[in-house]
């Protein structure tokens, strides 16, 4: 398999997974701007869409849009237990979550990432937009619970540590929601976090 990615996007996650799943995988990395990758292909020849993250399967098909491969790299080692089993209310519980992340979360960010610098003037307003979703988040962690589905790490939990990161990125305190500065630090010390990190550059 080979994970198109650009260095701590929302690939990330699926790059933890991978790791976490014990799969073989490659990495190529893309210029978000250009459309092109580290070996100078065309990415949107890859995914149309020209965003990461696209994951190629070895027989050539490749997957895109963060839940499904996710959900494609949880299923390929269930031993790993990144997801419930299929069919459970626990799998819709984890596919809530997921899509909550990818079309509230994910998506409250994108001033901040619009390829030039966010003016002082729209600043309050985006913050404000990422803080009504992080505060439902923060609910969601103030019953102490260590993981957002079940009692062990999931995708879900990968995803969101990844989003949630970013306010480290933009000048978000992520102090003001503790119980999620704890969930990201968590999640970050995860051996695979720390490797998939260092693997995109991120850390020394
Ligand atoms: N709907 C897609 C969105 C993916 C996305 O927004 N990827 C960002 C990085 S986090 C990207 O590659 N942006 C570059 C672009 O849209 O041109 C998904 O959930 O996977």
């Amino acid at each position: 398999m080979k994970l198109y990615y650009t260095p701590g996007a929302c690939s990330l996650a699926v790059h933890i997974a991978l790791r976490m799943a014990d799969q073989e995988f490659e990495l190529e990395r893309v210029d978000s701007a250009t459309k092109t990758t580290e070996t100078g292909a065309d990415f949107r020849a890859v995914n149309p869409r020209g965003y990461v993250p696209a994951l190629t399967l070895d027989g050539g098909d490749t997957i895109t849009e963060a839940p499904a491969v996710l959900q494609y790299v949880a299923d390929r080692a269930p031993d790993a237990a990144l997801a419930p089993a299929p069919t459970t209310l626990a799998r819709t519980r984890l596919q809530e979550v997921l899509n909550f992340i990818a079309s509230e979360l994910h998506k409250s960010f994108k001033p901040f990432f619009s390829g030039t610098p966010i003016s002082d003037a729209d600043r309050p307003a985006a913050e404000e937009v990422v803080a009504n979703r992080m505060r439902f988040v923060e609910a969601m962690l103030a019953d102490g619970r260590q993981h957002l589905i079940g009692d062990t790490v999931s995708v879900a939990d990968l995803y969101l540590f990844t989003i949630a990161n970013w306010c480290n990125f933009v000048g978000i305190d992520l102090g003001r929601w503790p119980n999620l500065k704890a969930f990201v630090a968590r999640i970050g010390a995860l051996p695979a976090a720390r490797e998939a990190m260092a693997a995109e550059g991120l850390t020394g």
